[in-house]
């Protein structure tokens, strides 16, 4: 770890003090910065530090996981890759990601752009608050990104280098190896879930033989399919929010891997709200809200397919369906055809580690602030058994599932069933 320290409240100023980019971003009076620690995510240290003339948002990743303890190691090189990823995000979908200010990879901080008034967006959709912005803004995002970082648009050399360098990411990678794909399926050492009302469900999929087939499939396309630079974690926890803006925050697990992995946890973050909107009803009804996010849902697919479409008559520059097979043979249709088929396999791809994320959020490690913030079990747990049964609709017949309009016809259905 060659010298590296943890910061803390009262260090932070004095070892930060004669940053230069810092000290003209929010004041070179030193004595007059504060600093709070706001961190709530499961990984890391996050600060904002004010001085007189701005804030930023100070972030170090720790030598451990920060959810469970000195006893689970994480390497601090996790940091090098979310910076790296912030770069290449910022370049492919311009205006989506905080500015990166500093980077010290020996300390493993990442100084960056203070979002204020931005929410997380998890917790906004917990209040019940509908964010005008976030399907259009997340849809494009989602296609720039993934279209951008791929043989479909790099120039091939510069993407092996890069996914040489992502390739090092092994640590975060392992997590969700074992904490979305495997552990859900079998009693692993850090599940909980909430009991014994879900001990029944729990039994049932844990002996489900085609789920688990499926959970296998597709953990099998993230360790093999190298096709993107994915975030990695995309989910309502790393989106910042305002009614006028989107921003997406903490790509640490950044890595080359399947096309619809990013999208499919969006989309299953989305699901999950609808179903706990039914667990945050204390001061009224919340079908409004469950109206609203089957339209983010739609909205954010429609959206991700136009533009992963546009990007796909305009800027197809790379080595695979090269234009030299369609367009400059005058095969227009050709190019579509395989549009098609391409978008086809994102469709099922995305269901299938939707379906995947929601067992995880509900039965493994990592929990949902979504679900975790309902206080009475018994309701919560009545919203958590249609989550995970939506998951595994999805996961095991999603090469059977035609449309959008067929997923949330079944989500409507189960939100009614009446499950005791
Ligand atoms: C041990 S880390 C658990 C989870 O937190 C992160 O946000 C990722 O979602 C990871 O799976
Ligand atoms: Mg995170």
């Amino acid at each position: 770890m060659n010298g590296f320290e943890a910061l803390n409240q009262q260090t932070l100023p004095q070892r930060l003090g004669a940053n230069a980019v810092l000290r003209q971003r929010i004041g070179a009076d030193v004595s007059r910065w504060t600093v709070r620690e706001v961190g709530d995510g499961n990984l890391n240290l996050v600060f904002i530090l004010d001085g007189e003339t701005g804030s930023v948002i100070v972030k170090q990743a720790l030598p451990y996981v920060r959810l469970v303890g000195e006893s689970w190691p994480l390497p601090l090189k996790r940091s090098y890759f979310e910076y790296h990823a912030l770069t290449r995000e910022a370049e492919r979908c311009p205006g989506m990601v905080p500015e990166v200010l500093h980077f010290d990879r020996q300390q493993a901080i990442i100084v960056m752009e203070f979002l204020t008034p931005h929410v997380i967006l998890r917790r906004a959709l917990i209040e019940g608050r509908q964010l005008p912005r976030i399907a259009g803004d997340l849809g494009l995002f989602v296609a720039r990104t993934l279209f951008r970082g791929s043989d479909l648009s790099m120039d091939t050399r510069k993407r092996k280098e890069d996914l040489a360098l992502f390739a090092d990411n092994v640590e975060l990678c392992d997590i969700t190896e074992n904490l979305v794909f495997s552990d859900p399926y079998f009693d692993a050492k850090l599940n909980h879930f909430t009991t014994p009302q879900l001990d029944g469900i729990v039994a049932e999929l844990r002996a489900d033989r085609d789920l688990k087939v499926e959970a296998q499939r597709l953990k099998h396309l993230f360790t093999a399919n190298a096709e993107t630079l994915l975030h990695g974690d995309l989910h309502t926890g790393s989106v910042m929010v305002t009614d006028t803006e989107t921003r997406v925050i903490d790509p640490e697990f950044a890595f080359y891997g399947p096309m619809a992995l990013d999208i499919g946890m969006l989309l299953s973050n989305f699901w999950m709200s609808y179903f706990s909107q039914r667990g945050h009803e204390e001061s009224g009804s919340r079908e409004e809200m469950r109206v609203y996010l089957l339209g983010v849902i739609v909205e954010t697919w429609d959206t991700f397919r136009a533009e992963f479409s546009r990007l796909w008559r305009t800027e197809r520059t790379g080595i695979l369906y090269q234009r030299t097979l369609f367009e400059d043979q005058g095969d227009q249709i050709g190019a579509e055809q395989a549009l098609q088929v391409v978008l086809h396999s994102l469709w099922t791809d995305m269901l299938g580690f939707a379906g995947i994320e929601m067992h995880r959020r509900i039965l493994g490690l990592a929990h949902n602030a979504d679900f975790e913030t309902i206080g009475d079990l018994d309701l919560r747990a009545r919203c958590e058994t249609k989550a995970l049964k939506l998951g595994r609709h999805l996961a095991v017949n999603r090469h059977r599932i035609q449309d959008m309009t067929e997923v949330n016809a079944f989500v409507v259905r189960l939100e009614q069933e009446d499950i005791q």
